[in-house]
Protein backbone atom coordinates (compact mmCIF):
# COMPACT_ATOMS: atom_id res chain seq x y z
CA UNK A 1 0.00 0.00 0.00
CA UNK A 2 1.70 3.64 -1.19
CA UNK A 3 1.37 5.79 1.76
CA UNK A 4 2.44 9.67 1.66
CA UNK A 5 5.12 10.92 -0.36
CA UNK A 6 6.88 13.90 -0.95
CA UNK A 7 8.20 14.52 -4.33
CA UNK A 8 9.93 18.30 -5.23
CA UNK A 9 10.98 19.62 -8.49
CA UNK A 10 13.87 21.63 -8.83
CA UNK A 11 16.36 23.31 -11.18
CA UNK A 12 17.49 26.63 -12.04
CA UNK A 13 15.08 29.33 -13.79
CA UNK A 14 13.50 28.12 -17.20
CA UNK A 15 14.68 24.51 -17.11
CA UNK A 16 10.79 23.60 -17.60
CA UNK A 17 10.08 22.80 -13.94
CA UNK A 18 6.36 24.02 -14.30
CA UNK A 19 5.92 22.20 -17.57
CA UNK A 20 7.33 18.97 -15.66
CA UNK A 21 5.26 19.00 -12.61
CA UNK A 22 2.21 18.45 -14.63
CA UNK A 23 3.29 15.44 -15.91
CA UNK A 24 4.62 14.31 -12.32
CA UNK A 25 1.10 14.80 -10.97
CA UNK A 26 -1.03 13.14 -13.94
CA UNK A 27 1.30 10.08 -14.10
CA UNK A 28 0.95 9.66 -10.18
CA UNK A 29 -2.54 10.26 -10.03
CA UNK A 30 -3.07 7.59 -13.23
CA UNK A 31 -0.41 5.33 -12.12
CA UNK A 32 0.34 5.32 -8.17
CA UNK A 33 -1.86 7.32 -6.31
CA UNK A 34 -5.54 8.97 -6.85
CA UNK A 35 -4.53 11.33 -4.09
CA UNK A 36 -2.07 14.13 -5.50
CA UNK A 37 -1.49 17.69 -4.26
CA UNK A 38 0.55 20.12 -6.57
CA UNK A 39 2.11 23.22 -4.81
CA UNK A 40 5.13 25.09 -5.03
CA UNK A 41 7.17 27.40 -2.97
CA UNK A 42 7.95 29.99 -2.80
CA UNK A 43 4.51 29.94 -1.58
CA UNK A 44 1.65 27.42 -0.98
CA UNK A 45 -0.36 28.95 1.36
CA UNK A 46 -1.81 32.25 1.83
CA UNK A 47 0.80 33.50 3.61
CA UNK A 48 3.35 32.28 2.20
CA UNK A 49 2.55 33.54 -1.38
CA UNK A 50 2.48 36.92 0.29
CA UNK A 51 6.20 36.14 1.26
CA UNK A 52 6.60 35.16 -2.07
CA UNK A 53 5.14 38.39 -3.64
CA UNK A 54 7.83 40.09 -1.40
CA UNK A 55 10.57 38.13 -2.32
CA UNK A 56 10.18 38.35 -5.79
CA UNK A 57 9.50 41.96 -6.13
CA UNK A 58 12.17 43.88 -7.13
CA UNK A 59 12.24 47.32 -4.67
CA UNK A 60 14.37 50.16 -4.47
CA UNK A 61 15.64 48.60 -0.83
CA UNK A 62 17.90 46.15 -1.64
CA UNK A 63 17.61 42.72 0.47
CA UNK A 64 20.11 41.37 2.37
CA UNK A 65 21.16 38.17 1.61
CA UNK A 66 19.93 36.99 5.67
CA UNK A 67 16.71 38.54 5.00
CA UNK A 68 15.86 36.59 1.98
CA UNK A 69 16.99 33.88 3.73
CA UNK A 70 14.74 34.31 7.09
CA UNK A 71 11.77 34.78 4.65
CA UNK A 72 12.28 31.60 2.29
CA UNK A 73 12.17 29.74 5.80
CA UNK A 74 9.40 31.54 7.28
CA UNK A 75 6.97 30.63 4.30
CA UNK A 76 8.64 27.09 4.44
CA UNK A 77 7.53 27.07 7.99
CA UNK A 78 3.63 28.12 7.36
CA UNK A 79 3.47 25.42 3.86
CA UNK A 80 5.07 22.79 6.12
CA UNK A 81 2.43 22.98 9.04
CA UNK A 82 -0.91 24.17 7.17
CA UNK A 83 -0.48 22.01 3.90
CA UNK A 84 2.67 19.71 3.73
CA UNK A 85 2.46 17.97 6.35
CA UNK A 86 -1.33 16.98 7.19
CA UNK A 87 -1.42 15.92 3.28
CA UNK A 88 1.00 13.22 3.62
CA UNK A 89 -0.40 12.18 7.13
CA UNK A 90 -3.72 11.58 5.16
CA UNK A 91 -1.67 9.50 2.69
CA UNK A 92 -0.87 12.11 -0.01
CA UNK A 93 1.71 12.64 -2.75
CA UNK A 94 2.40 16.06 -2.11
CA UNK A 95 4.57 17.51 -5.47
CA UNK A 96 6.26 21.04 -4.81
CA UNK A 97 7.79 23.08 -7.86
CA UNK A 98 11.28 23.93 -5.11
CA UNK A 99 11.47 23.11 -1.66
CA UNK A 100 14.98 22.96 0.59
CA UNK A 101 17.41 22.02 -2.33
CA UNK A 102 16.67 25.54 -3.92
CA UNK A 103 17.48 27.23 -0.40
CA UNK A 104 21.02 25.84 -0.27
CA UNK A 105 21.28 25.96 -4.33
CA UNK A 106 20.39 29.34 -4.47
CA UNK A 107 21.13 31.14 -1.10
CA UNK A 108 24.03 28.89 -0.22
CA UNK A 109 26.05 28.50 -3.93
CA UNK A 110 24.01 31.64 -5.77
CA UNK A 111 24.03 34.23 -3.09
CA UNK A 112 27.35 32.89 -1.14
CA UNK A 113 25.24 31.85 2.65
CA UNK A 114 27.04 29.61 4.38
CA UNK A 115 25.84 26.66 4.22
CA UNK A 116 26.07 25.65 8.11
CA UNK A 117 23.45 28.82 8.58
CA UNK A 118 21.14 27.13 6.25
CA UNK A 119 21.84 23.39 7.87
CA UNK A 120 20.87 24.91 11.08
CA UNK A 121 17.45 26.55 9.78
CA UNK A 122 16.65 23.36 8.26
CA UNK A 123 17.17 21.61 11.22
CA UNK A 124 14.80 24.32 13.55
CA UNK A 125 12.25 24.68 10.83
CA UNK A 126 11.65 20.92 9.71
CA UNK A 127 13.98 18.74 11.59
CA UNK A 128 12.02 15.23 10.07
CA UNK A 129 11.20 16.53 6.71
CA UNK A 130 13.10 15.45 3.67
CA UNK A 131 11.46 15.29 0.60
CA UNK A 132 11.60 11.35 -0.56
CA UNK A 133 12.37 11.86 -3.88
CA UNK A 134 13.32 15.18 -6.02
CA UNK A 135 13.95 15.45 -9.65
CA UNK A 136 16.78 17.81 -10.37
CA UNK A 137 16.07 19.04 -14.05
CA UNK A 138 18.97 20.28 -15.33
CA UNK A 139 20.22 22.05 -18.79
CA UNK A 140 22.89 24.75 -20.06
CA UNK A 141 22.30 28.32 -19.01
CA UNK A 142 21.98 29.08 -22.68
CA UNK A 143 19.32 26.82 -22.94
CA UNK A 144 17.12 27.90 -20.30
CA UNK A 145 17.51 31.69 -21.05
CA UNK A 146 16.45 30.71 -24.45
CA UNK A 147 13.24 29.21 -23.37
CA UNK A 148 12.63 32.27 -21.18
CA UNK A 149 13.00 34.94 -23.73
CA UNK A 150 9.74 35.95 -24.38
CA UNK A 151 8.87 37.34 -20.73
CA UNK A 152 8.65 40.49 -20.72
CA UNK A 153 8.33 40.70 -16.81
CA UNK A 154 11.33 39.78 -14.96
CA UNK A 155 11.19 39.29 -11.40
CA UNK A 156 14.37 40.24 -8.38
CA UNK A 157 15.89 36.56 -9.15
CA UNK A 158 15.89 36.64 -13.11
CA UNK A 159 17.50 39.71 -13.15
CA UNK A 160 21.06 37.97 -11.55
CA UNK A 161 23.40 37.37 -14.05
CA UNK A 162 24.62 34.53 -15.92
CA UNK A 163 27.51 33.39 -13.55
CA UNK A 164 24.72 33.42 -10.39
CA UNK A 165 22.83 31.15 -12.10
CA UNK A 166 25.99 29.17 -13.03
CA UNK A 167 26.87 28.66 -9.49
CA UNK A 168 22.90 27.95 -8.83
CA UNK A 169 23.33 25.31 -11.02
CA UNK A 170 26.51 24.08 -9.94
CA UNK A 171 25.64 23.80 -6.16
CA UNK A 172 21.94 22.04 -7.30
CA UNK A 173 24.75 18.88 -9.33
CA UNK A 174 26.81 19.14 -5.67
CA UNK A 175 23.30 17.68 -4.19
CA UNK A 176 22.79 15.45 -6.85
CA UNK A 177 26.53 13.97 -6.18
CA UNK A 178 26.12 13.83 -2.46
CA UNK A 179 23.06 12.86 -2.29
CA UNK A 180 22.07 10.26 -5.53
CA UNK A 181 19.67 7.80 -3.51
CA UNK A 182 17.09 10.98 -3.25
CA UNK A 183 18.08 13.51 -5.62
CA UNK A 184 17.91 12.35 -9.30
CA UNK A 185 19.12 13.98 -12.15
CA UNK A 186 16.87 14.42 -15.28
CA UNK A 187 18.37 15.30 -18.43
CA UNK A 188 16.19 18.38 -19.68
CA UNK A 189 17.92 19.66 -22.35
CA UNK A 190 15.67 17.36 -24.94
CA UNK A 191 12.62 17.44 -26.12
CA UNK A 192 9.14 17.64 -23.73
CA UNK A 193 8.26 14.19 -24.32
CA UNK A 194 11.80 12.58 -23.66
CA UNK A 195 11.85 14.51 -20.50
CA UNK A 196 8.49 13.52 -19.72
CA UNK A 197 9.59 9.68 -20.27
CA UNK A 198 12.80 10.22 -17.96
CA UNK A 199 10.68 11.87 -15.36
CA UNK A 200 7.94 8.89 -15.74
CA UNK A 201 11.05 6.17 -15.69
CA UNK A 202 12.22 7.67 -12.08
CA UNK A 203 8.90 7.63 -10.58
CA UNK A 204 8.19 4.01 -11.73
CA UNK A 205 11.81 3.18 -10.01
CA UNK A 206 11.36 5.47 -7.09
CA UNK A 207 7.77 4.34 -6.27
CA UNK A 208 6.34 1.26 -8.02
CA UNK A 209 7.83 -1.26 -5.05
CA UNK A 210 6.79 0.49 -2.30
N1 LIG B 1 14.14 30.56 -4.69
C1 LIG B 1 15.23 30.73 -3.87
O1 LIG B 1 16.10 31.56 -4.14
N2 LIG B 1 15.32 29.98 -2.72
C2 LIG B 1 14.39 29.09 -2.34
O2 LIG B 1 14.51 28.45 -1.30
C3 LIG B 1 13.26 28.91 -3.23
C4 LIG B 1 13.17 29.65 -4.38
C5 LIG B 1 12.19 27.94 -2.85
C6 LIG B 1 10.99 31.75 -7.80
O3 LIG B 1 10.91 30.42 -8.27
C7 LIG B 1 12.40 32.10 -7.42
O4 LIG B 1 12.65 31.79 -6.04
C8 LIG B 1 13.40 31.33 -8.20
C9 LIG B 1 14.38 30.74 -7.17
C10 LIG B 1 14.01 31.40 -5.90
N3 LIG B 1 14.01 32.24 -9.06
N4 LIG B 1 14.71 32.02 -10.02
N5 LIG B 1 15.36 32.07 -10.87
P1 LIG B 1 9.88 29.97 -9.40
O5 LIG B 1 9.97 28.48 -9.37
O6 LIG B 1 8.56 30.55 -9.18
O7 LIG B 1 10.43 30.63 -10.73
P2 LIG B 1 11.40 30.04 -11.79
O8 LIG B 1 12.33 29.00 -11.41
O9 LIG B 1 12.03 31.27 -12.29
O10 LIG B 1 10.40 29.27 -12.76
P3 LIG B 1 10.26 29.49 -14.26
O11 LIG B 1 10.99 30.69 -14.73
O12 LIG B 1 8.81 29.47 -14.54
O13 LIG B 1 11.00 28.26 -14.90
P4 LIG B 1 10.51 26.75 -15.05
O14 LIG B 1 9.28 26.53 -14.26
O15 LIG B 1 11.65 25.88 -14.76
O16 LIG B 1 10.21 26.66 -16.60
P5 LIG B 1 8.80 26.43 -17.37
O17 LIG B 1 7.89 27.62 -17.10
O18 LIG B 1 8.28 25.08 -17.15
O19 LIG B 1 9.36 26.50 -18.86
C11 LIG B 1 9.84 27.69 -19.44
C12 LIG B 1 9.49 27.67 -20.95
O20 LIG B 1 10.21 26.61 -21.58
C13 LIG B 1 8.02 27.43 -21.25
O21 LIG B 1 7.66 28.21 -22.35
C14 LIG B 1 7.96 25.93 -21.60
O22 LIG B 1 6.91 25.64 -22.50
C15 LIG B 1 9.32 25.73 -22.25
N6 LIG B 1 9.87 24.37 -22.07
C16 LIG B 1 9.80 23.60 -20.95
N7 LIG B 1 10.43 22.42 -21.15
C17 LIG B 1 10.91 22.45 -22.41
C18 LIG B 1 11.65 21.52 -23.22
N8 LIG B 1 12.04 20.32 -22.75
N9 LIG B 1 11.98 21.90 -24.46
C19 LIG B 1 11.62 23.11 -24.95
N10 LIG B 1 10.90 24.03 -24.26
C20 LIG B 1 10.55 23.70 -23.01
Amino acid sequence: MVSGKFITLEGIEGVGKTTAIDTVTSFCENHLVKKVIKTREPGGTMLAERFRNILLEETDEQMTSRAELLLFFAGRAQHISELIEPALRKGYFVISDRFIDATYAYQGGGRGVDLNVINTLENIVHPNLKPDLTLLLDAPLNVCAKRLNTRKYKDRFEQEQDDFFEKVRNSYLQRANQEPQRIKVVDANQPIKDVQKSIENELLRAFNES
